[in-house]
């Protein structure tokens, strides 16, 4: 059997994989055993790519739509067929609104250079990510802090002697590294705070769990910074150094006392006391987690800017086994890989239709976007008609809230396009669909990986195509050559695509060979805490007062407002995942689909008690948006004021039999309602009743 050195995609966390392949097929995937960190290791999820790869119902061929929409009757196209088919509709598109009109959605990944690319060459600003959805406000959290993305900062999980966890919850919604560095930093030591309303497997893992009152961690922190500032718990040094604004921080969190964070967040105020001594004892090797999804509520993006301030007061900033920024090839002095984007390519002068990044909407990203107010600019063609969109590797018709609104958006809409590898939700409601190879029998773009040892990892085809479809990459340039913009894409194949990022790097593609990936250090790279830190701020500080957020006309320590607590009768609908599915990619994966048929409702034993609801009957949840069937789960490992279920079922498309119609769907019941000044959704800001069904 050959082993063949890959990067997995069955979520895109994209972890180092080893996949053993006897006449093209595949025996086992493993992860790469040469990796620091993964040594071997895979997940359900990863390992059930042999279930994708031999799924009969994932997409086989072009499709185009021949009822109405989403009525799931197709006729089947050759390529040419099928591509000259989107081209013409966008042209035609093009033609009579301008070019501004097409958007391009896709969940990021290894091939964004080209989709970016291909938007820059048609001349349309409207390139979204899913980013604003999952972490929109950490990302401007962090710029409004450090003049970095959360992209560009990691955490130094082996080192760490205290992490604190705010609803990070590792064991469940995992990254298979972080997972084992986690596991056995415990072994060696390290003590875990974990806070949720909700006791996860995480929460089981830790030292201190605190059950907290949902959407109430600003309070808790406020009072942590109150704590830690009053008895001189802080890192006096690097916070002369390298912080501005500690003095109206100090001001701002005065009246924070624990006795008023225990009324708001129910975790008593010793407890508080307790948690800001032992971080300070422990500093500076102490992570506040800042998250990964981090599309809460409304008021996210002060949440966020807390975590990272109270690492700022740890003086854990770039301190081993505290939060770090990613060094890659630049930090050593290397040629990074060429990017499609490195061309010179037209410039775009439009304004963005969600205006990300401009007068209205100055702070979130415009390099993502704000997807979720995009349903919003297609219905009220504000502040142009946007008639075309093209989706890739994306389901934004469920991973935008509010489904119903979404739907009738879609509606407006004079041509859609989705490359997938399944009949999404949004595919099945498209007007073509291409189907992309799978990431087992197809390559991608380079990767570069940045951290403390920056790699470059390559994914490679272990199998041929089981079926009529190509890689994304391939599509791409196909389309844009239609449109006559095929000079932007100088590759014919994947070889020429590697070769034209490495050019210049003295990196070969037969250095991937071996062990699938390539050091470009071998020790980590630390910049100086005393005089190194390289912070993009205008300040050349971490800016507790932010430039970013002032300029803008937003105050960088508002008053705090209290969630609204849920009215009698009813409760916030918390969301998550769980360790067998990824988000609305899996839940139709034969293996998987076993796992986990169906998601449940978390409802608090004295709660459901009142309702007359027993664990596992049927119950009816409603919202403002909508109502949906599902089964309860009555325990008291959750807060009394919320309910919670598992992100990514009740799908709505009847080609996907194993998952059509099972569990409900939180996308249903969401309100599309967003922190403006972060960008993210607040995906729990809805409040629910529930009923027996
Ligand atoms: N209501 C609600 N909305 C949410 C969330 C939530 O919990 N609730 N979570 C948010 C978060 S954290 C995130 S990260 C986003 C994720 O949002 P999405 O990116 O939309 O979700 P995914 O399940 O990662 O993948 C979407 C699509 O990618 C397709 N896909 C998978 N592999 C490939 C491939 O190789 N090629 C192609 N072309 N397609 C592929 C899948 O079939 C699926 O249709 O959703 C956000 N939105
Ligand atoms: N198995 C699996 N792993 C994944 C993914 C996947 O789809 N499947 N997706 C990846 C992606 S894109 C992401 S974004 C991450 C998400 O990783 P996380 O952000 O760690 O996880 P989530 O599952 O979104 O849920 C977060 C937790 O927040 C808790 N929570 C809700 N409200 C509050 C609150 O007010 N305060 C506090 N303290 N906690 C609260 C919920 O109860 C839940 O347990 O997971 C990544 N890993
Ligand atoms: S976490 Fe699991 S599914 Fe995601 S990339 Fe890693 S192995 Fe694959
Ligand atoms: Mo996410």
């Amino acid at each position: 059997m050959q082993p063949i050195y890959s990067i997995c995609f069955m979520c895109t966390v994209r972890c180092p994989i080893k996949v053993m392949v006897e006449n093209d097929d595949i025996k086992l995937i493993e992860g790469n055993p040469h990796v620091d960190g993964i040594e071997g290791s895979i997940c359900p999820k990863g390992a059930a790519g042999v279930s994708l790869l031999n799924d009969v119902e994932r997409l086989k061929t072009p499709l185009i739509r021949t009822g109405p929409r989403g009525s799931g009757e197709w006729r089947e196209a050759s390529w040419e067929e099928a591509l000259d088919y989107v081209a013409d509709k966008l042209r035609e598109t093009m033609d009579r609104y301008g070019a501004r009109s097409i958007a391009l959605t896709e969940r990021s990944h290894l091939n964004s250079h080209i989709s970016k690319t291909f938007m820059k060459a048609l001349g349309s600003p409207n390139y979204f990510t899913h980013d604003s959805c999952c972490k929109g406000s950490l990302n401007t959290a962090f710029r409004s802090l450090t003049g970095y993305t959360d992209n560009e900062v990691g955490v130094d999980i082996p080192k760490a002697r205290h992490i604190i966890l705010y609803g990070r919850n590792y064991l469940e919604s995992i990254e298979l590294k972080a997972v084992k560095q986690l596991i056995k930093a415990l072994e060696n030591g390290t003590k875990l705070t974990y806070i949720d309303p909700r006791v996860t497997v995480t929460a089981t893992k830790a030292h201190k769990y605190l059950m907290i009152r949902p959407g109430t961690d600003l309070a808790l922190n406020y009072t942590l910074m109150h704590v830690i500032i009053k008895e001189g718990l802080y890192d006096r040094e690097f916070v002369d150094r390298w912080v501005t604004g500690f003095e109206e921080l100090k001001k701002f969190v005065q009246p924070f006392t624990p006795e008023w964070a225990e009324r708001e967040t129910g975790i008593p105020a010793r407890e508080i006391i307790d948690l800001a001594r032992e971080a300070g004892a422990a500093k500076p090797a102490v992570i506040f987690h800042y998250g990964y999804r981090s599309a809460h509520y409304t008021n996210e993006i002060y949440l966020r800017r807390s975590i990272i301030m109270l690492n700022a007061l740890m003086g854990s900033i770039e301190a081993p086994g505290g939060i770090f920024f990613k060094k890659g090839a630049k930090d050593l002095g290397l040629k990074p890989l060429n990017k499609l984007t490195g061309q010179k390519l037209p410039e775009i002068t439009e304004q963005r239709c969600d205006r990300a990044g401009t007068g209205k909407l100055p702070t979130p990203d415009p390099n993502h976007g704000v997807v979720q107010l995009l349903p919003q600019a297609i219905l009220k063609e504000d502040p142009y008609p946007v008639k075309g969109l093209i989706v890739w590797r994306h389901d934004p018709l469920v991973s935008i809230p509010d489904y119903k609104t979404n739907k009738r958006a879609f509606d407006k809409l004079d041509f859609i396009v989705t490359i997938d590898i399944h009949f999404s939700e949004t595919a099945w409601y498209s007007d073509v669909i291409l189907p992309e190879s799978i990431y087992l029998e197809r390559g991608d773009s380079i990767q570069e990986v940045d951290g403390l040892k920056p790699s470059l990892f390559m994914r490679k085809p272990a199998v041929t195509p089981r079926y009529n479809t190509k890689p994304g990459w391939e599509i791409i340039k196909q389309l844009a050559e239609r449109l006559n913009t095929g000079q932007y894409f100088p590759y014919n194949t994947l070889e020429d695509l590697w070769a034209y990022q490495l050019e210049g790097t003295g990196i070969r593609i037969k250095d991937f060979e071996e062990k699938g990936y390539v050091a470009l250090s071998n020790k980590p790279i630390y910049w100086d805490r005393r005089d190194g830190l390289k912070l993009k701020t205008p300040s050349s500080k971490i800016e507790f007062v932010s430039s970013l957020l002032e300029k803008n006309g937003f105050p960088s320590f508002p008053e705090y407002e209290p969630v609204q607590p849920p009215a009698e009768g009813t409760f916030r609908l918390l969301i998550g995942r769980n360790v067998a599915h990824t988000h609305v990619s899996t839940q139709n994966n034969p293996l998987l689909n076993e796992l986990m048929r169906e998601n449940l409702l978390w409802i608090n034993t004295g709660e459901a008690a009142k309702l007359g609801i027993q664990n596992g009957q049927m119950v009816r949840v409603t919202s403002s948006r909508g109502q949906e069937t599902i089964r309860a789960y009555v325990t008291d490992l959750i807060h009394p004021e919320a309910v919670f279920m598992v992100h990514g079922f009740g799908r709505k498309v009847p080609a996907q039999t194993r998952c059509y119609n099972k569990g409900a769907s939180d996308t249903m019941l969401q309100e599309n309602i967003s922190d403006m000044v972060g960008g993210s959704p607040a995906l729990q800001h809805v409040h629910v009743t529930v009923q027996p069904a």
